[in-house]
C-alpha cells in the first residue's frame, strides 16, 4: 500500500533548505501482509480509506451506530474550534454497551478477563458476572450518595475490582478519575482535589516484584489534605495490616454483600464527561485531561476492532499496559469489553518470579495478540532470547506496539523472536489526550515498515507542519491534527485557557501534539519523539529518536537514549546513553565503535560525542525515556525532583559514570 492516499499531496509549501527536523534514516525493508492473513482479516481493503475520505461525519456516524443507543443523535458534529462535540443530543450508557446488551445477546458465559495476579492467583471473570458486580458495585456506590457528575478516584492495583469500579461510575453517570497504582500520596492527593473527588476506592495494598505496596497507607496520607472526599471503599487484595477510620472507610466485600438491589444503566448525554486522567506533562501541575461519552466509545471500539484486527469468537487479547495509563483506560478496558472480547489482565511485572513470566502467560491463556510498549521490548532484548525461547508463543497472530517510537531493530527482534516471522507489527501513535489510537496500520492492509507508524486511520486526519504551520510533503517537521476526531479531549479540567494555549495556539487552526514527524517517499509516517527534545547541533535539527534507532541498530545494543549537551563549539552536542544486551561488555573501544556506528548509519553530524554505558535509563512510570533528566546529568545540573521515576537509583549510577566516562577530545 505504497499509495500516498491519504496525504493531500496537492501544496508543497517547504522551499527552503533547513528544514525543521532533518531526516536521516533511511528504512527499507517492507513487509506486506500474509495472503493467509488477508483473506481472514476484518478490513482487507482499501474502501474503508476511501470511504472515511469521502465523508469522515457519515463515517464515524456509521461507527456510532453499531453502539447502543437509547436516545438517537441530531447531530453528528458540532465543532467551534477548539471545542467539538459529537454525536450531539444522543444517549447512552457505556456500562451497558460493554456487559448488558452482550449478556442480552447470549454471550453471558463468555469470559471476559482471563486475571492473573502477581503472585499466580487466577480468575475467569465471564460477561455475566461482570455485570452482575458491576451492577452491583454500582448500587453501592449510589448508596453511597454518588451521583451522575460527581467524581470518583480510583487507586488499585490491577486487580479485577479495577475495571468494575470504572464500569460502576459509568453506569451511573459518575465521572471516574484513575490514579495509577505506582503513584505517590502526594500525586494521589493533588488529583484528587484538582477533580473535586467525592469518593476514592482502594485497595489495602497490591503487589509488584514480590513485595507489597501500601495503597491504603499512601491513601491515608493523601486523605488528611482532601476535604471533598466522603467515603473511601477499601478492596482487601494482599490482606496486610491498615487503618480504617471509622464512618469514612468501608471495606468492599463487605458493603458488596449487605448492599441490596442492582443499579440499572442511567442514559447520559453523548458528550458527558465519562472519565479524567491526569498527564503530568513535564513541569506545572497535571492537566486533568477530559474524554466524554459518545464519541470516546464510538472511536475506542473501532479502533480497537480494526487495528487489532478482533475476531471476537477466537482472539484471546492481552494489552500489558497498566490500566492507570490511558492506554489501559482505552484498550484493556472500554475497547475490548465494547467489542465483546476476552481478555488477559496481569497484575504483575514481567520479571517475577522469573524474566519469561510474559511467556508463560502467553503459553497458558493462548494469547492470540499482544500489545505491548517498546520499553519492554527492549528490555527483553536486553535479558536475551533464551526466555521467550523456551516457550510456545505459536498462539500468537499479531503484535502492538505503543507509548514511544519503535526502533527499527526493536521492531524486527520483537517480530522475530515474539512472532515467530511472521505476525504482523501494529505501531499505534496516540495521546491521552486523542483517546484512542491515530496513526496506525491496518494489518490486513497496510505494507509494514519497521519503526514506522505508517499511516492516519481512516477517519483521521494528519498534516507535518514546519516552523511557521505550513504543509510539509516530504521531511521532517511537527505533527498536528486537522480536524476534530470523536474521541478527542474535550479539555483541560477546570482550565479551558490552558486547553487552547497547549494544544491551539502554536498553529492556526490546527491540534499541535508536540511530536516531531516525517513522511518519506512513499508517504509512510515515521514518528521522531517530543519536539522538546530536538538536539540542535551546528545548526542541524536532529531527532533523538533517529540517533538511538542508529544505536540501537548495532548488535550488542539493547537500548539507547540520546540528548543534545550545551556545548562551546557545536551549540549542542550528543551524549549517547548506552544499555548494551547481556553478555556484552562495554569498554572504551566499545564506545567508539558505535560512535563509527552512527556516522556509517545516518552520518558524521549525528555522531555521538560521547557515549556513557548504563544498566538502565531513567523512563516514567509508564516506560517512556525521561530525556530531561539526562540532559541535566549531561550538563552537571542539579536533579530537582525525580519522585515520578521508575528508579531513581538509575539516575544516580547515570551521573557516577557521566563523571568517569570517556569524552571525545
Ligand atoms: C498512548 C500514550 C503520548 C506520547 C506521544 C508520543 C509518544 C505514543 C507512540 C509514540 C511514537 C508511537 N499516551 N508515543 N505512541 N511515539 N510512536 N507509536 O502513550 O499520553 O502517555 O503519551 O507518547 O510522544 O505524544 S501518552
Amino acid at each position: 500500500m505504497n499509495d500516498n492516499f491519504n496525504l493531500d499531496s496537492s501544496q508543497t509549501t517547504q522551499e527552503n533548505n533547513s528544514p525543521t527536523i532533518e531526516n536521516y534514516l533511511l528504512e527499507d525493508r517492507v513487509f506486506k501482509p500474509d495472503t493467509s492473513f488477508i483473506h481472514q482479516a476484518i478490513y482487507n481493503s482499501l474502501d474503508i480509506y476511501k470511504d472515511a475520505d469521502e465523508n469522515t461525519e457519515l463515517f464515524w456516524e456509521k461507527e456510532a451506530e453499531k453502539l447502543s443507543w437509547s436516545k438517537k443523535w441530531e447531530k453528528v458534529l458540532e465543532w467551534e474550534l477548539p471545542f467539538a462535540k459529537w454525536f450531539v443530543g444522543g444517549e447512552l450508557n457505556v456500562s451497558y454497551n460493554c456487559l448488558d446488551r452482550h449478556v442480552e445477546n447470549g454471550k453471558g458465559s463468555k469470559v471476559a478477563y482471563f486475571f492473573e495476579g502477581e503472585p499466580g492467583d487466577k480468575r475467569t471473570i465471564t460477561y455475566q458476572e461482570l455485570l452482575d458486580e458491576v451492577s452491583k458495585f454500582a448500587q453501592v456506590l449510589t448508596d453511597f450518595g454518588v451521583k451522575k457528575g460527581d467524581r470518583v478516584a480510583i487507586y488499585m492495583p490491577m486487580i479485577p475490582e479495577l475495571p468494575v469500579s470504572m464500569l460502576a461510575c459509568a453506569r451511573i453517570g459518575a465521572t471516574h478519575s484513575v490514579v495509577f497504582g505506582g503513584f505517590s500520596s502526594e500525586a494521589l492527593k493533588d488529583r484528587i482535589n484538582d477533580a473535586e473527588a467525592k469518593v476514592l476506592i482502594t485497595a489495602d495494598g497490591g503487589y509488584r516484584r514480590g513485595s507489597l505496596v501500601p495503597l491504603k497507607q499512601s491513601s491515608d496520607e493523601a486523605l488528611s489534605e482532601t476535604p471533598s472526599i466522603e467515603h473511601v471503599i477499601v478492596v482487601k487484595r494482599t490482606g496486610q495490616d491498615v487503618n480504617m477510620t471509622p464512618g469514612r472507610d468501608v471495606w468492599y466485600e463487605e458493603v458488596m454483600k449487605s448492599t441490596p438491589g442492582f443499579a440499572a444503566p442511567v442514559p447520559v448525554d453523548s458528550e458527558h464527561l465519562l472519565f479524567l486522567l491526569y498527564t503530568s506533562g513535564t513541569t506545572a501541575k497535571p492537566k486533568g485531561i477530559m474524554h466524554s461519552t459518545g464519541g470516546y466509545l464510538a472511536q475506542v471500539a473501532f479502533t480497537h476492532k480494526a487495528v487489532f484486527d478482533i475476531h471476537e469468537d477466537s482472539d484471546i487479547y492481552w494489552c500489558a499496559a497498566d490500566i492507570g495509563w490511558v492506554t489501559g483506560h482505552s484498550y484493556i478496558v472500554y475497547g475490548p469489553l465494547a467489542n465483546c472480547v476476552t481478555s488477559v489482565l496481569y497484575e504483575g511485572t514481567p520479571d517475577f518470579p522469573d524474566k519469561d513470566r510474559w511467556w508463560k502467560l502467553i503459553e497458558e491463556y493462548n494469547v492470540t495478540i499482544l500489545y505491548t510498549a517498546p520499553t519492554a521490548i527492549r528490555t527483553f532484548m536486553k535479558w536475551g532470547t533464551q526466555y521467550p525461547g523456551s516457550h510456545d508463543l505459536s498462539s500468537l497472530r499479531l503484535l502492538g506496539s505503543v507509548g514511544e517510537p519503535i526502533n527499527p531493530e526493536a521492531w524486527m527482534w520483537y517480530r522475530k523472536h515474539i512472532g515467530s516471522d511472521s505476525c504482523p507489527i501494529v505501531d499505534t501513535w496516540w495521546q491521552t489526550e486523542t483517546g484512542a489510537i491515530m496513526i496506525s496500520p491496518l494489518p490486513g492492509i497496510t505494507d509494514l515498515k519497521p519503526g514506522s507508524a505508517t499511516f492516519t486511520l481512516p477517519g483521521i486526519h494528519a498534516e507535518v507542519v514546519d516552523d511557521v504551520g505550513n504543509k510539509v510533503e516530504r521531511g521532517g517537521g511537527y505533527l498536528t491534527l486537522t480536524q476534530p476526531w470523536p474521541s478527542m479531549l474535550r479539555g483541560i479540567y477546570g482550565d479551558p485557557k490552558r486547553y487552547e494555549e497547549t494544544y491551539w495556539s502554536r498553529f492556526k487552526g490546527k491540534y499541535f501534539a508536540g511530536d516531531g514527524a516525517k513522511i518519506d517517499d512513499d508517504g509512510y509516517m515515521w514518528l521522531l519523539g517530543r519536539v522538546d527534545d530536538v538536539m540542535n547541533v551546528s545548526g542541524h535539527r536532529v531527532s533523538t529518536t533517529e540517533v538511538e534507532s542508529a544505536l540501537v541498530d548495532h548488535p550488542s545494543v539493547a537500548e539507547a537514549a540520546v540528548v543534545g549537551a550545551n556545548d562551546a563549539t557545536t551549540g549542542q552536542a550528543i551524549m549517547a546513553f548506552v544499555t548494551l544486551k547481556s553478555g556484552e561488555d562495554p569498554s572504551q573501544d566499545k564506545g567508539e565503535e558505535l560512535r563509527k556506528h552512527v556516522s556509517t548509519k545516518i552520518g558524521a553530524i549525528a555522531r555521538p560525542k560521547t557515549v556513557i554505558f548504563t544498566d538502565d535509563l531513567p523512563k516514567t512510570r509508564s516506560g517512556k525515556i525521561m530525556r530531561r533528566l539526562l540532559r541535566d546529568v549531561a550538563e552537571g545540573r542539579n536533579l530537582g525532583d525525580v519522585t515520578t521515576l521508575a528508579d531513581p537509583k538509575v539516575v544516580e549510577e547515570i551521573k557516577n559514570r557521566a563523571q568517569v566516562s570517556p569524552q571525545e577530545d
